[in-house]
């Protein structure tokens, strides 16, 4: 009888090892002390964990873009759309969305609202990453979030000379 009691645990062994534990990383879009930002900023993740964005007041979008162009949405890339939320509502009621990290590649992520105004969300450093590179490394969540606001002081000067 020791033979079936031994495929039986490496059976179950196999099971285990066959299944990874799936991370939901919490992520709050915008907050209500601290205004136009993701909370946490960024986030390690792991293949097949779920990022989970919880919308605040007033009204934000999830919206992927890239790291050459932080305030300009990826074509086919993830976009929540506009979330509105009215001022307010209890923690228990915010809206939710969510998606998948399908694979190990940085994901970047802005806010649109306002886009290419002074008021752009994502140019007053409304933006988010999946697994940027580390800080120093020329793609670092640092170096996204500069380009960002480098982008919404450029729009707050356009608008300042017209
Ligand atoms: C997100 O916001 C809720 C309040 O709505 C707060 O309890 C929670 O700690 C926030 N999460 C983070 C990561 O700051
Ligand atoms: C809002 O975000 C800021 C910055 O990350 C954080 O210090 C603060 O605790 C957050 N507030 C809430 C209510 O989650
Ligand atoms: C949310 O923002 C979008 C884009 O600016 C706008 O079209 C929409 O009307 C807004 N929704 C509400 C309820 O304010
Ligand atoms: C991961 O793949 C799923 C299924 O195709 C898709 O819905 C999701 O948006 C993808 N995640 C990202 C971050 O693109
Ligand atoms: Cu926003």
């Amino acid at each position: 009888m020791m033979f079936p009691t031994f495929a039986l645990l490496s059976g179950i062994a196999l099971f285990c090892s066959g299944v990874a534990a799936v991370t939901t990383h919490q992520i709050n879009v915008s907050n209500d002390t601290a205004g136009l930002l993701f909370d946490p900023e960024y986030i390690n993740a792991y293949v097949g964990d779920v990022v989970v964005f919880t919308f605040h007041p007033k009204n934000h979008s999830v919206t992927q873009s890239s790291f050459n162009a932080p305030c300009t949405p990826l074509p086919g890339g993830f976009d929540a759309g506009f979330v509105p939320v009215a001022l307010g509502t209890s923690d228990y009621d915010l809206p939710t969305r969510q998606f998948t990290v399908n694979d190990t590649n940085p994901i970047w992520i802005h806010c649109r609202q306002a886009a290419n105004t002074a008021a752009s969300h994502c140019g007053k450093g409304m933006v988010f990453a999946v697994n940027p590179g580390a800080y120093g490394k020329f793609n670092s969540f640092e170096n996204f979030k500069a380009e960002a606001l480098a982008i919404g002081d450029l729009l707050t000067a356009v608008n300042a000379t017209m």
